[in-house]
């Protein structure tokens, strides 16, 4: 079988050795009756690095999110979200589905909110007649805008702002780890100003399963249930979260290769003609470039780097993704760009 250098997410991250071995030999108990204690040592690390009181262990992003926005919202109400975010977009609908929520999506500029663009389109209390505001969500580092961080003062003033309106904030921080690398500080300053966040094991962390959800011990407790209502609650969940525990002690602190690597990719992207990206617009792991003055679209380029050992995947017929991640390196990037400007020229 040809070996790709997959780069279409760092979703695909493979568990290290040091995972599986831990993960084999993990203490577990049941996790319903809140009894494995590889799951508590985990949900109690995570509470630790982000700052909050308390976090959980759930089975995906997407689950994590959706347990958030059920705990924050009542049905009816609208949630203000980033027009490209992860939970408007790639979330089924949940938000409607799952809490008869109403998205009110805003455009930020390269994917970020600003405080102005959200207090615009909060609905006034005193308008009994119009659906109310339940909830603001922030996505950091934001997937679809390439990557793009929210400085943690932006964050301090939307957060200010929304509580001030007696909204809470919930921060998809998917990539939350990529984010702090980026803007060079500790993932308890991005967490501190929201009231709950989720992260991911399963992404650029390398853990094969699994994501987080933090906030007080309070709203965690609350999550419990709701995540069992979603069918999440597990039993022998050690063996997943051994892993997950190695995410977070030892994979956070290599991030800074894949935004190198990224950077590389970038600047050597920007060269071939007819592709456009701003290698100073990329902070973090992932790339969004868009190659319509190529004349090819991204699906048949996609097919074309396929051919050539190369996966990645177009999110509009003008742009392209790309993701680095543990999974490949500066060679298989080498590669790769070398495979790109064959397929364009
Ligand atoms: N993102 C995936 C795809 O679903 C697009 C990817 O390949 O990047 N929040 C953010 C910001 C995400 O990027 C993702 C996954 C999620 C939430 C959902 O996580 P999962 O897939 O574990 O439900």
């Amino acid at each position: 079988m040809m070996e790709f250098i997959d780069l279409r997410s760092d979703t695909v991250t493979k568990p290290t050795e040091e995972m599986r071995e831990a993960m084999m030999r993990a203490e577990v108990g049941d996790d319903v009756y809140l009894e494995d204690p590889t799951v508590n040592r985990l949900q109690e690390i995570a509470a630790a690095m982000l700052g909050k009181e308390a976090a959980l262990f759930v089975a995906s992003g997407t689950m994590g999110n959706q347990v958030c926005l059920r705990l924050h919202t009542e049905p009816g109400q609208e949630v203000i979200t980033e027009e490209r975010s992860h939970i408007f977009n790639y979330e089924m609908a949940a938000m409607a589905a799952v809490s008869g929520t109403l998205a009110r999506p805003v455009r930020g500029e390269n994917g970020i909110l600003d405080w102005p663009s959200i207090e615009a389109v909060i609905r006034p209390r005193s308008a009994y007649y119009v659906a109310q505001t339940g909830l603001v969500t922030l996505e950091n580092s934001h997937n679809m805008a390439g990557g793009a961080v929210m400085p943690v003062r932006q964050m301090e003033e939307i957060c200010e702002g929304a509580h001030a309106h007696g909204l809470p904030v919930h921060l998809d921080g998917a990539r939350i780890f990529n984010a702090a690398v980026a803007l060079g500080c500790d993932v308890k300053e991005i967490a501190r100003p929201v009231d709950s966040v989720m992260f991911c094991l399963s992404k650029g962390l390398g853990a094969p399963i699994g994501s987080m959800i933090a906030g007080k011990r309070e709203f965690i407790d609350r999550a419990l249930a709701v995540r069992r209502m979603f069918g999440g609650s597990m039993r022998q969940v050690g063996v997943i979260a051994a892993a997950g525990i190695i995410a977070l002690e030892k994979m956070t602190k290599r991030l800074a290769e894949d935004h190198e690597n990224a950077q590389f990719l970038a600047h050597g992207l920007a060269e071939i003609s007819g592709v456009k990206i701003d290698p100073e617009k990329v902070p973090t792991n992932i790339l969004v470039f868009d190659i319509s003055a190529t004349g090819i679209n991204t699906n048949d380029l996609s097919a074309r780097l396929k051919e050539q050992g190369v996966l990645a995947n177009g999110i509009s017929p003008r742009e392209m993704r790309m993701v680095t991640h543990k999974d490949v390196s500066r060679s298989d990037c080498e590669t790769a760009l070398g495979i790109v400007k064959r397929a364009l020229s």
